[in-house]
């Protein structure tokens, strides 16, 4: 029963050139175009990472290892993944209509972030439910904070970090959590964004066997509404108040590298812990690992089941 099934893959997506920078931030921004000043900044977060985000490449690469697993369990070409990005080519409303035109019958919406708000991965539903307009049958992948795999793949990553470190300083080594901030008004409306961020952590810790771990957010959008907090940079100023020299951050709301991640965490937090004279270290990102394509198939055949 699986022939014939398409899983679209979706994504935050980034410029592909730099002369889109200024149409991709627009787009971001529901239309209203940047000023200078805030463009300048964009494209200078750009320069520092390098020109231009890695975060298409990996994206890429992440549909590559659900694709090759899809096809291993299910055969080649019964499930196809199409790429559908929320702010770049190709859009998702595009992927509906390649889709469509390939003669998939069933469609499972699947959102590259693991922890549900309704004004993160429901956006992306919500837009994929509309360019759909009931022409196949949808199943919505909501979330999967606490899919074992994840669970898994995050503590190993941690572990990474915590064997640079002799057996004392470990002792002395906290787990900071992050995942993308949001409109503190998200709070009002009950969203349980906070709260799958907190599953995660709480699983992960626990197969660590610590309790030394906390949660932060990270890169507040630029706008006038207040965003949840604390930002990491608080948080990193706070710690270092309360005698911290070292922590680990694990960015368990992203699964790859983009500019989230390598300016706001690699050069920003860093930069700022320097100050504060912390060490802190960074997991690495899931990016295009096996073991991500094995816990998305195994989230498209959950999406699937009762069907
Ligand atoms: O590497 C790259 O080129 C793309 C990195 C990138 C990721 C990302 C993830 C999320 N965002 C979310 C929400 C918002 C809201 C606003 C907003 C603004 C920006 C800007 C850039 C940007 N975001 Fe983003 N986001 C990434 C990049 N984001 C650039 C514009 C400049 C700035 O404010 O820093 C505010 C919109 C407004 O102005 O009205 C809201 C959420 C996520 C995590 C979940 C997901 O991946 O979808 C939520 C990666």
């Amino acid at each position: 029963q699986w022939a014939n099934t398409a899983v679209l893959l979706m994504a935050y997506g980034t410029p592909a050139r730099r002369e889109d920078v200024e149409a991709y931030y627009t787009h971001i921004r529901h239309g209203r175009p940047p000023s200078q000043a805030e463009l300048e900044d964009l494209l200078s977060r750009y320069d520092a990472i390098g020109g231009l985000s890695p975060l298409w490449q990996i994206t890429q690469r992440q549909a590559a290892v659900l694709q090759a697993e899809l096809n291993r369990r299910h055969g080649v070409d019964a499930v196809k993944v199409y790429l559908g990005m929320k702010h770049a080519h190709p859009f998702i409303a595009d992927a509906i209509e390649e889709i469509l035109a390939d003669g998939r019958q069933r469609v499972v919406g699947l959102v590259l972030a693991p922890h549900y708000s309704a004004m993160s991965v429901g956006t992306y539903l919500d837009e994929a439910k509309r360019a759909l307009a009931d022409r196949r049958p949808f199943f919505p992948v909501e979330s999967w904070a606490t899919h074992p795999g994840l669970i898994t793949l995050l503590a190993e990553r941690i572990q990474e970090i915590r064997r640079q470190f002799s057996d004392a300083e470990q002792q002395d080594l906290p787990i900071i959590f992050t995942a993308h901030s949001l409109p503190q008004r998200i709070l009002a409306l009950k969203d349980p964004y906070p709260d799958e961020l907190k599953r995660t952590g709480d699983r992960v810790a626990e197969v660590l066997g610590t309790t030394h771990y906390t949660f932060s957010w990270q890169s507040a959008g630029r706008t006038r509404e207040p965003w949840m907090g604390p930002d990491i940079l608080e948080k990193l100023t706070q710690m270092a108040a309360d005698g911290f020299r070292q922590a680990i951050i694990c960015p368990a709301g992203f699964v790859a590298d983009h500019l989230e991640v390598l300016y706001d965490l690699d050069i920003q937090a860093q930069q700022h812990a320097r100050q504060l004279g912390m060490h802190i270290e960074r997991t690495r990102s899931l990016n295009d690992d096996p073991a991500l394509g094995r816990i998305l198939a195994d989230v498209v055949e959950g999406a699937l089941q009762h069907d």
